[in-house]
């Protein structure tokens, strides 16, 4: 019988299986540290030109605890020069003579101050520095999807580290450790509840406690904000409408928002998920995003809040999925508020491991977009899966829409440099949670830094990022950091590999998507909720036609891009199955029909983790007992897991190409029956 385990409760179970044999030569650490593992006894010398402030006593107290060299001189400078920065900042000087950090802010010397113990806790601190840093989006922002009952949508970090229940009396030391965590990798914002807004969210009680942590993280520079609910003047004001144009519910949205900032002075604004996945909205009432948009943003103005107003959308209808933001969201370019910024998902789908890029972007000309990303796991393997983020959202930053020739890259279109902007931001749905690692997996905190990382500069590469956060926060060894580091660069691919190889998407498991499950089928479901809507596997082939002879997605790209996607010969193989339908016995550019590169590409997914588990055994004198013994668990599931997906797509997968799987790739290991009976045992739970 097969055996497959309640992965969802999977981490209660884990043991830590370790072999005797491996000798440890660091003390046990939990990783609650993350990234920042200094030791705090430097007894440094730091002079400040600025007014004292919460903020400067962080300032100085980071940097006398940790900085080793030279005495610091922290100054405050208005030239024009240096107020172009914005929060950025110039640090010039030496480790053995002394170090200027200069800022137009406070919130600049914050940054500084933690970028130069980066540089000294990754070996880079030496010689002359001349460093001039400012950030490429204004707001850099997480999204918590944390509810106010304390669980976590898509969280795999135990519950929430907000603790309404706690506050406003009681506040948790977590809240401050966050706020350093975030301030030292330059976010500067957070949303504190899920979009799946409850109403409750606006009641004074809760405005009382967001106050707090507000308090807590303001001298660290985080701005809170708060998800809504569009429907709350009447869920929550008893109001019999919640018409954006009618003239009560404005004035009670009005009365709303001059109460929080009347509570939180510093409040940041509004996120707002609407006329999605069932959440009420504008179209309730006959009235549009940019009818909704606006309202709430005119109330927010005279305070400088803003709103960001989310762009997944897709309804009930016969159109592609990947349309259907596109569709509702183009017509509306240029009648948003100058205060309100559309937020749009990387990809046209929904977080998928490989997505191409929104077509909103680029189209949109007359209205500031962000992107989202998620940061925690809900399609890639939950906190179980080691994977790296960096280089999917690299890939996202560096593709060209073309909307105003060559070079018009997602990154150009959304910091700024394209389109005159009121506002720039990008936002990451964030993967913390209570748990004493913060992210599940030691290797998920990389997902948080990386996020931060690009969120201030969408330049660095993959392998800087990577680099930096392996040497501050397990060894600078080059015999740990080559091989791990490349273990980190490659991950995401191999995930792609072994989950959905060559443009397949949203092949999950109902509802939980943590493993595959091609073959569901749930009587009365939306279709484009079912994995069958996706790969469109059919006895001739396998694959979306998105080309102007199927849903002609494509048409909503720019040329000529759109040109290529459209011809299956330049489509680039990595979408192939998200652009074109084709024949199992497609040519592939290696040579191979479409299904032996389909089950090469599974195979080498599988070996890929096999691979991962010995590099981190062969990492074992590097790395304290604790995180290593966890990561090596987790890379077991991993090793499992891959294994599951590959053989339960290709024998699925096989049921219509009717094609042998090539000799020389592993053997599956088990009976698509049995996969499937157990994934219809796990439903009926
Ligand atoms: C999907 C998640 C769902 C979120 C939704 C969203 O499955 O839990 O509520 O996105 O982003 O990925 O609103």
């Amino acid at each position: 019988m097969y055996f497959r385990p309640n992965y969802l409760h999977m981490k209660k179970l884990l043991p830590l299986i370790l072999l005797p044999l491996f000798a440890f030569q660091v003390q046990a650490e939990d990783g609650s540290r993350l990234w920042l593992r200094a030791k705090a006894d430097a007894n440094a010398q730091v002079v400040y030109d600025a007014e004292k402030s919460p903020t400067i006593d962080i300032v100085v107290n980071e940097l006398q605890t940790q900085w080793t060299g030279a005495p610091v001189h922290l100054v405050i400078a208005q030239s024009k020069d240096i107020r172009a920065l914005k929060d950025g900042y110039l640090i010039a000087g030496n480790r053995t003579t002394g170090v200027t950090i200069t800022s137009a802010t406070e919130q600049g010397l914050l940054y500084g101050a933690y970028h130069l113990l980066r540089l000294q806790e990754t070996g880079k601190a030496e010689g002359t520095l001349n460093i001039r840093e400012s950030p490429l989006y204004d707001i850099r922002i997480l999204n918590h999807w944390d509810n106010l009952d304390g669980s976590v949508e898509r969280g795999y970090a135990g519950q929430s580290i907000w603790k309404w229940d706690e506050l406003p009396g009681r506040l948790s030391p977590r809240y401050k450790a966050y706020a350093r965590a975030n301030a030292s990798i330059g976010i500067n914002a957070t949303v504190l509840n899920n979009v799946n807004a409850s109403p409750k969210i606006l009641t004074a009680e809760m405005l009382n406690k967001v106050k707090v942590i507000a308090d807590e993280l303001q001298p660290y520079h985080i701005k809170v904000y708060l998800s809504i609910n569009f429907s709350s003047p009447a869920q929550l004001g008893g109001l019999p409408t919640s018409d954006p144009l009618n003239a009560d519910v404005r004035k009670w949205w009005k009365d709303k928002i001059n109460e929080i900032y009347r509570i939180i002075p510093n409040f940041g604004g509004l996120l707002v998920k609407a006329n999605s996945e069932g959440l009420p909205g504008p179209q309730d009432f006959g009235r549009t995003h940019a009818d909704g948009a606006n309202m709430l943003a005119e109330a927010l103005k005279p305070h400088g809040g803003i709103v960001m107003w989310r762009a997944f959308v897709y309804s009930p209808s016969n159109e592609d999925r990947a349309k259907q933001a596109g569709l509702e969201f183009l017509p509306l370019d240029g009648q948003f508020a100058d205060n309100v910024i559309v937020q749009v998902k990387n990809g046209p789908i929904d977080f998928q491991p490989r997505e191409p890029f929104s077509p909103l972007f680029g189209a949109m000309k007359k209205t500031p977009l962000m992107a989202e990303f998620q940061i925690t796991q809900e399609y890639l393997g939950f906190s179980n899966h080691l994977v790296f983020l960096a280089p999917l959202w690299k890939e996202f930053f560096d593709s060209d829409t073309y909307c105003n020739g060559k070079g018009s890259t997602t990154a150009a279109v959304t910091d700024g440099t394209l389109f005159p902007q009121p506002l720039t931001a990008v936002s990451g749905v964030a993967n913390i949670g209570e748990d004493t690692n913060w992210c599940g997996h030691h290797f998920a905190q990389a997902n948080w830094y990386a996020f931060g990382r690009l969120a201030w500069n969408h330049r660095l590469t993959a392998d800087e990022i990577a680099d930096e956060w392996l040497r501050q926060t397990f060894s600078q060894d080059p015999a740990f950091l080559e091989p791990v580091k490349s273990m980190m660069l490659t991950s995401r691919e191999t995930a792609v590999d072994y989950m959905m190889p060559l443009g397949l998407h949203h092949i999950f498991a109902w509802s939980h998507h943590y493993g595959p499950e091609p073959w569901t089928d749930i009587p009365g479901a939306r279709p484009d909720w079912l994995p069958s809507y996706y790969h469109q596997a059919e006895a001739r082939g396998i694959g979306f036609d998105r080309t102007d002879k199927g849903s002609n997605a494509i048409s909503q790209y720019f040329s000529p891009l759109r040109e290529e996607l459209s011809n299956v010969k330049t489509c680039p193989e990595k979408f192939l199955l998200w652009f074109h339908h084709v024949p199992w016995n497609y040519k592939m550019k290696s040579g191979r029909q479409f299904w032996d590169e389909l089950c090469y590409k599974y195979d080498s997914g599988v070996q890929q983790v096999r691979e991962y588990q010995k590099t981190w055994d062969k990492a074992v004198q590097y790395v304290d007992e604790e995180r290593f013994g966890h990561v090596q668990s987790r890379l077991k599931i991993q090793a499992q897991d891959a294994v599951w997906w590959k053989d339960a797509c290709l024998l699925y997968f096989q049921t219509f190409s009717k094609l042998p799987v090539p000799y020389d790739i592993e053997r599956p290991v088990h009976e698509l029956d049995e996969l499937m009976q157990s994934s219809k045992e796990q439903k009926n739970k």
